[in-house]
């Protein structure tokens, strides 16, 4: 019988979580702990760190893991390195379910930048009112440029105010709608997305929105990530479990 652990935080991985547990298939889905009150799973659920890649091995040893499902944000590339290692020491299989980036559309008005530091520095130049999409872990970096108003989205209320002078800021998760995003940009005369190539349609709207407004978007690629085998779809997962367990491991 297998033993799956789910390593969470997407749309996709709660969509797979429900495919797991209308398949009574036994699985634990893991959150790190970043937000308040994370969405509820139909399977049972785990929150906070392993410890690093010892603490991951220890963990899928310990609990007998058999089948070991990254779903993680493309942009959790600590945990998604640390699941390649583990999974590896512990020798249990590793699939990834992953999203394709994004790629520009006609009409699409994208700059492409290598990370954070790229993104604050492709700021530089007059003051613009610009939506930062990119939740509140990196905020701090841009008030490197703080000659603009930015639009901030963080799932949570922050403990402490941002450090950005001229800012709004909005309390609110996704999956976000693009009729949504598009009044909000609008109400709040957003004249440049920023935002991460997270791929997936949770946090597409907001490139929809700019595509139907004609608003360029600053566009941060996705780090790079060690090879592992990777799926883009929840089925392909069933599939591959249903594959792993012929196998009888
Ligand atoms: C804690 C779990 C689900 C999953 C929903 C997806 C879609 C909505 C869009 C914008 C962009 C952003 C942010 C975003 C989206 C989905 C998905 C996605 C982007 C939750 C969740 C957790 C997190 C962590 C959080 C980060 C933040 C990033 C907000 C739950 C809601 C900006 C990423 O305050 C913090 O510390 C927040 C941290 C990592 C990035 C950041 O730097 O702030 N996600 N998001 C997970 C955990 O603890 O393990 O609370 O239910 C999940 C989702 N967020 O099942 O419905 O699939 O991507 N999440 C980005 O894409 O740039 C918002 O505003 O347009
Ligand atoms: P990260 O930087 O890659 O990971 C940092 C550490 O957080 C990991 O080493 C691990 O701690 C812990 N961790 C991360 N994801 C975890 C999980 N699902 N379960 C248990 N521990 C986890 O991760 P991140 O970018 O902060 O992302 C954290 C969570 O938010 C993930 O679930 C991710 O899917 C979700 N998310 C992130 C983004 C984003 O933009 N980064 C967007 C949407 C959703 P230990 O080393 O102690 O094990």
């Amino acid at each position: 019988m297998p033993n799956i652990l789910l390593l969470g935080g997407t749309s996709e991985a709660s969509a797979l979580a429900r495919l797991l547990a209308d398949a009574d298939m036994p699985t634990t889905l893991s959150y790190a702990g970043r937000t308040d009150h994370p969405r509820a799973q139909p399977v049972p659920v785990r929150v906070g760190g392993f410890g690093g890649v010892e603490g991951l091995a220890r963990h899928l040893r310990d609990h007998r893991i058999t089948h070991l499902v990254d779903a993680t944000h493309p942009f959790a590339a600590q945990m998604s390195a640390n699941a390649v290692e583990a999974a590896r020491i512990a020798a249990v299989p590793l699939i990834a379910l992953t999203r394709p980036a994004w790629r520009a559309q006609p009409g699409d008005r994208w700059t492409h930048v290598p990370d954070i530091a790229g993104a604050v520095a492709a700021l530089a130049g007059p003051p613009r009112r610009v939506m930062l999409a990119l939740g509140r872990m990196h905020v701090d970096a841009f008030a490197a440029q703080p000659q603009h108003h930015y639009l901030l989205r963080f799932v949570d209320p922050p403990a402490t105010p941002p450090v950005l002078p001229d800012h709004s800021l909005i309390v609110d998760r996704g999956p976000f709608n693009v009729e949504g995003d598009s009044a909000l940009m609008q109400a709040h005369g957003i004249e440049l997305v920023l935002c991460k190539n997270a791929g997936g349609t949770g946090a597409q709207a907001k490139l929809l929105a700019a595509r139907a407004l004609d608003l360029p978007v600053i566009l941060i690629d996705r780090p790079v990530l060690p090879p592992r085998d990777e799926v883009h779809s929840p089925h392909a997962v069933l599939r591959w479990l249903g594959h792993a367990a012929d196998r009888g491991v």
